[in-house]
């Protein structure tokens, strides 16, 4: 498909640094270039505050207008969330199409969903975006023109009324609720695992370290947005330690509320975990902003009292590795990484050992040496740390999981019938 010719927007309000609103930029380049843009010009217009009608200065807007012409724009991006009104107005001068941040990510996330799961969810977000911007001009405008911010509910849902929109929102909502008992089903069938979570803004190499914590082959792109779905895999930590761990899709800044909202069941997996493992990109100017927006959004989701590890990721990156030292006296609990030269890994599986150490015990069991079937049950749940033969009896000293106590009980109630 051809890539759509675009400009990118950014307002500098006096809060705001020089250098932040580049890298701001830069990530909405990243992001567009993601979308299928190609992206020719940007813009920035440095103001005290927004303008209510315009959101830039109209001067500004005109200018734009002007570049759009003369270079054959056809998409116009704004790095701030714009209101439906600042849109029309926007529209009516510039003549092309306005997109603005939340609509971008709800693009991108509809153009690389491929399960039923994330598909539902983005669609109901893209729904509930759309319905209090459906006005005349923009579904003339979304109708005219293909490509981005048009994609995902189809064509035919623009056309049609607010009513049939929220009855379509009605619908994956149930829909919603469905795959979500599902899910609880799966997830319940897993709960003799401790559970550990993969956290992190976009691209910061959650996917990569997934991979080489387990071996496994999930997707891993530098492209935002790469994993949009939830993979749970079975993690050896020591000979007889196992956690699962789940990999899920990146936070960003301002990320849309309602697709938050919407991937409730996607995130259930970080919800419910006993431990989050944030992966931050340590190589990247602003990471201390993007752990800032990961607990935010940590909190959103109401888990922001777990047990975390925070890892500095990408260190094969980094010029100067004095900074490590600073950041492990600023951060306990931390742990600087590779996951894709494999720098350091041996490291964090220690760390996770170590934090979830308090979620074991130690019991001693003695049995006749011949019990094979509580035996092998016993290595079953848990780790052996000692095992004697006297007078025809075994002692096994066995370290397992507290969440194995039931099970635990169970084979001791068998000893002795
Ligand atoms: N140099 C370097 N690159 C890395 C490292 N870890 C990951 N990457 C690269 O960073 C990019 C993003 O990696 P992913 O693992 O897809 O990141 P993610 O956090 O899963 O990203 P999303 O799923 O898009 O949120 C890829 O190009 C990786 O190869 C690392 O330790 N060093
Ligand atoms: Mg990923």
């Amino acid at each position: 498909m051809e890539k759509e010719k675009s400009i990118v927007v950014g307002l500098k309000l006096p809060q705001i640094s020089g250098e932040q609103i580049g890298d701001y930029l830069d990530e909405l380049e990243l992001l567009a270039d993601t979308a299928g843009c190609e992206v020719l010009q940007r813009v920035v217009q440095e103001r005290q505050r927004i303008e209510a009608a315009t959101f830039i200065g109209k001067g500004k807007a005109e200018e734009i207008a002007k570049i759009v012409e003369e270079k054959g724009i056809q998409v116009v991006i704004f790095d701030d969330d714009l209101s439906a009104v600042q849109v029309r107005n926007l529209e009516r001068i510039i003549k092309c199409k306005i997109v603005d941040r939340s609509g971008l990510i709800l693009d991108i996330f509809a153009k690389r969903a491929k399960t039923k799961e994330a598909m539902t969810q983005v669609e109901l977000a893209q729904l509930q975006y759309m319905l209090p911007r459906l006005t005349k001009m923009w579904t003339h405008l979304s109708k005219q023109y293909g490509g981005i911010g048009t994609k995902g509910p189809g064509e035919t849902q623009i056309e049609t009324d607010r009513r049939a929109i929220r009855r379509r929102i009605k619908i994956l909502k149930e829909k919603l609720k469905d795959i979500e008992q599902e899910r609880y089903i799966q997830r319940k069938s897993r709960q003799d695992f401790l559970r550990a979570a993969l956290v992190g803004y976009t691209n910061a190499g959650k996917s990569t370290l997934m991979n080489t914590l387990v071996g496994s082959d999930v997707f891993v792109e530098d492209r935002l947005f790469a994993t949009l779905d939830t993979t749970v895999r079975l993690m050896k930590l020591s000979n007889a330690q196992k956690i699962l761990i789940s990999d899920t899709v990146g936070f960003i800044r301002k990320l849309p509320p309602n697709l938050i909202a919407s991937f409730k069941s996607t995130l259930a997996e970080v919800v419910e975990s006993d431990l989050l493992i944030h992966v931050v990109d340590v190589s990247h100017p602003l990471f201390e902003e993007h752990i800032q927006v990961v607990n935010d959004t940590i909190r959103e989701l109401g888990a922001e009292s777990k047990q975390t590890i925070l890892v500095f990721n990408k260190i094969d990156l980094l010029k100067d590795r004095t900074l490590l030292t600073e950041l492990s006296k600023k951060y306990k609990d931390s742990v600087a990484i590779s996951a894709k030269r494999n720098i350091n890994i041996s490291n964090l599986k220690n760390k996770i050992l170590n934090l979830i150490s308090d979620d074991f015990i130690e019991k001693i069991v003695e049995t006749d040496h011949k019990n094979y079937d509580v035996i092998s049950k016993l290595y079953q749940i848990g780790e052996i740390l000692e095992r004697k033969f006297r007078n025809q009896k075994i002692y096994l000293k066995i370290r397992f999981n507290k969440k194995q106590l039931g099970n635990f009980s169970k084979i001791l109630s068998t000893i002795g019938k």
